[in-house]
């Protein structure tokens, strides 16, 4: 680790100083009031300026050095130019952020396509209220790189960055260090390499730590990948833990993430294997039109391929349509292992043109996994495929309808014995209001109404849809609940509630 001479050598002198300031210190604010980029005495004080100027406490220009934690307000509207060169800091407090009274988009920095914005080990680095665009740099994060640091991100946009891992953010945790993104959006970035992960952004943790990642878009993000027998993994969100991490994902939309890639490409929304953590939390996301871009047989799941082992998981409402992976490849694959306790519900799957969707337990006898109230429909292959292997795997109020028109069967027992409960539909006409368009709600009539059983473990407050989940009688069978002509559009003011983002 690069990091270890650093922090023994500058954690002391900091502690020091700290307690010497601490009656005083607020900290320095620069306000930046140039969109010019430069590093002379001329009388002001530049973002690059700036940005120096914090990561050594040392003043360069109009930008007084401070030993304490440092704030870059972005006060000049328009686009910031800042392409001489990537900084990095250790061991010290940050934060940047557009001034608020505009919108994110009014504080662009542009990176000018050969360097990162910022670099931080033993840090914590926040920004708020910002854009940065056009960043580069390997072997990862392309506009971003946070090693053993906290990150927050709140309101900001980071889009056509590149690397090799981390196309916008690679976020590397040893030790219990947080990554927070809220109303982040992460849009065409790349990660280009023979073996590439997480073009939108790469999170690697390994002892713990915690990843709160809300109301955020990984959006028109590609890994591209010429040639050779490589992995390449997360074309938006690349997440690998292990150690007593924690995750919540939450209010999440994933759309046209493409892997381009001749081999060995799994999950072009989203990857992610955690291993030993402290808990697991996925509810409320989108993946729409992500794409493996070349079908291989040694290709995994097209939009989702998670992977979990935790004492707890919780994956609800997701809405998984048009996720592209060619032949005999699932939208989405939940693999349960170990002493993992998972609930997967109000889970919807349709018109991808492979299978819909691979749910398996493996590796432990003490491992659970129920998945109730899941919709899938509408693929040429198999829909819903099962593998139980040690610890039990149950479906329970589901509908599966409308796969298999080139191969398969809408329940595909692909190993073991899992558990299907009695009033499960397979292979029964639910109507659909309109599946080719992708409406999957159930139709009047539909034998699917009030047909469930509210009692069933995996019976959730709410549907893929925010509706309320149980409604007339009983639960309804599938992802959606019809509603009664009066809770029509009705969705409940909670904090598990959500309408989806307003510019769909
Ligand atoms: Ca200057
Ligand atoms: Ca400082
Ligand atoms: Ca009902």
């Amino acid at each position: 680790m690069p990091t270890t001479r650093v922090r023994s050598v500058a954690l002391p002198f900091a502690c020091l100083a700290c307690l010497l300031l601490a009656t005083e210190a607020e900290g320095a604010t620069y306000t930046i009031t140039t969109l010019a980029e430069d590093a002379i005495a001329n009388g002001n004080c530049t973002l690059r300026e700036a940005l120096l100027t914090a990561s050594t406490d040392s003043t360069n220009d109009l930008c007084i050095g401070d030993v304490g934690p440092d704030t870059i307000v972005l006060e000049a509207v328009g686009t910031y130019e800042l392409d001489d060169g990537s900084i990095s800091s250790a061991a010290r407090q940050l934060t940047v952020r557009g001034d608020a009274d505009q919108p994110q988009s009014a504080y662009v920095v542009d990176l000018g396509g050969v360097q990162r914005f910022f670099g931080v080990h033993d840090a914590e680095l926040t920004l708020e209220n910002l854009t940065l665009a056009n960043g580069f740099a390997n072997p990862r994060g392309g506009a971003l790189l946070v090693e053993d640091s906290d990150l927050t991100m709140r309101r900001v946009t980071i889009s056509s960055s590149q690397s090799a891992e981390g196309g916008a953010v690679a976020f590397l945790a040893q030790g219990t260090q947080q990554l927070d993104l809220a109303e982040v959006t992460l849009s065409a970035n790349r990660a280009v390499a023979d073996q590439a992960f997480g073009a939108g952004i790469y999170v690697s943790l390994v002892n713990g730590g915690s990843v709160r990642i809300i109301q955020t878009r990984l959006l028109d993000n590609r890994i591209e990948a010429a040639s050779g027998s490589f992995s390449r993994a997360g074309g938006g969100l690349y997440i690998q833990a292990s150690g007593a991490a924690s995750f919540e994902l939450r209010h999440l939309e994933l759309a046209r993430n493409v892997i381009d890639a001749p081999s060995f490409s799994s999950g072009a929304g989203a990857w992610i294997l955690v291993g030993s953590t402290a808990g697991f939390e996925l509810e409320d996301a989108v993946f729409d039109a992500n794409e493996l871009a070349v079908a291989a047989g040694t290709n995994g799941a097209a939009a989702l391929s998670l992977d979990l082992t935790a004492p707890s998981a919780t994956v609800r409402r997701l809405r998984l349509l048009r996720n592209l992976g060619g032949p005999g490849k699932e939208q989405a694959t939940i693999v349960a292992r170990g002493s993992t306790q998972a609930v997967v519900s109000d889970l919807l799957a349709g018109n991808g043109n492979g299978t819909g969707v691979f749910l398996a337990t493996t590796s432990g006898t003490a491992c659970n996994l129920v998945a109730g109230n899941l919709t899938v429909a509408g693929h040429p292959d198999s829909g819903l495929r099962l593998g139980q292997s040690g610890c039990p795997l149950r479906i329970e109020n589901s509908v599966l309808f409308g796969n298999a028109t080139s191969s398969g069967a809408d329940l595909d027992v692909f190993f073991g014995s899992p558990e299907i409960s009695a009033e499960t539909l397979d292979g029964v006409d639910p109507l659909f209001v309109d599946a080719a368009s992708g409406d999957f709600r159930l139709a009047s009539g539909s034998v699917a109404i009030d047909a469930g059983d509210s009692s069933f473990a995996s019976v959730s407050p709410f549907d893929a849809a925010h509706g309320s989940r149980v409604v007339g009688s009983d639960v309804d069978l599938g992802a959606l609940e019809r509603p009664t002509i009066f809770a029509e559009g009705f969705e409940r003011a909670d904090l598990y509630a959500w309408a989806g983002f307003v510019s769909d």
